[in-house]
């Protein structure tokens, strides 16, 4: 074959696999998960964020019925199913988070630690009983073996794993979105967002059960337990 009839079959061959990737990039941006918007009051200290969320063991239907979850809150106070979440700059974020899925194992007892809060703290309320649990005595309150999943922003050194609920517990919630008549943890705690910037946010804890070493699934899917805060 001419060396012109190779060189135009090799472009030919870029240009159809730059097609496939862009209209994958494009199919997968559309699909993705809602940017939910939770509620903001404006104080003289600066704008005031009430970021509701929860996690479930499954979340009971769509795509993926099996696979773990979180959800966030709207402004109007209704469950999304969603992980991309938009806050002001500068803002303080009230986080709390029912938790409603046993523990699982932890990879590094460094996920045990509460971290990146105000103050360094998170509260638990629920079967851990009413306590206050702060670095580092996280670890051994929490336990390696305690935490059903984490909030993590690492680029804001954020840490903050939620208790699980007891592997015995009756009245498990099984699909999302959950209501506190089911057996649940609460917690809570307080950040500052800092300047615009889109953050990752991630699960630590290796909850994607029936994938290669926990890591896979819904750990590695927006929506479930990953996600991103957009500070804007
Ligand atoms: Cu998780």
């Amino acid at each position: 074959m001419p060396v012109a009839a190779r060189l135009s079959l090799v472009i030919v061959g870029f240009l159809v696999v730059c097609g496939l990737v862009g209209f994958w990039v494009v199919g997968f941006l559309r699909t993705g998960p809602a940017t939910v918007t939770p509620r903001v009051v404006s104080t003289s200290a600066g704008p005031q964020v009430y970021l509701h969320m929860q996690t479930m063991g499954t979340y009971g239907s769509g795509p993926r019925p099996s696979w773990v979850s979180y959800m966030v809150q709207d402004a109007q106070g209704h469950w999304v199913h969603s992980t991309i979440v938009q806050l002001p700059a500068h803002a303080t974020v009230h986080v709390t988070v029912d938790q409603y899925d046993s523990a699982g194992l932890l990879r590094n007892p460094e996920w045990a630690q509460v971290k990146g809060t105000i103050g360094g703290s998170a509260n638990y309320t629920g079967v851990v009983g009413s306590k206050t649990y702060s670095n580092p005595t996280a670890l051994s309150l929490v336990g390696a073996s305690a935490a059903a999943h984490t909030f993590a922003v690492p680029a804001l050194g954020i840490n903050v794993p939620l208790a699980g609920i007891s592997s015995d517990a009756k009245n498990v919630c099984n699909a999302a979105p959950c209501t506190t008549s089911s057996t649940h943890d609460t917690i809570t705690f307080t950040f500052k967002t800092g300047a615009p910037h889109v953050y990752h946010w991630q699960c630590f804890i290796p909850c994607g059960l029936g994938f290669v070493n926990g890591n896979g699934g819904p750990m590695q899917t927006v929506g479930y337990m990953m996600g991103f805060l957009k500070v804007v």
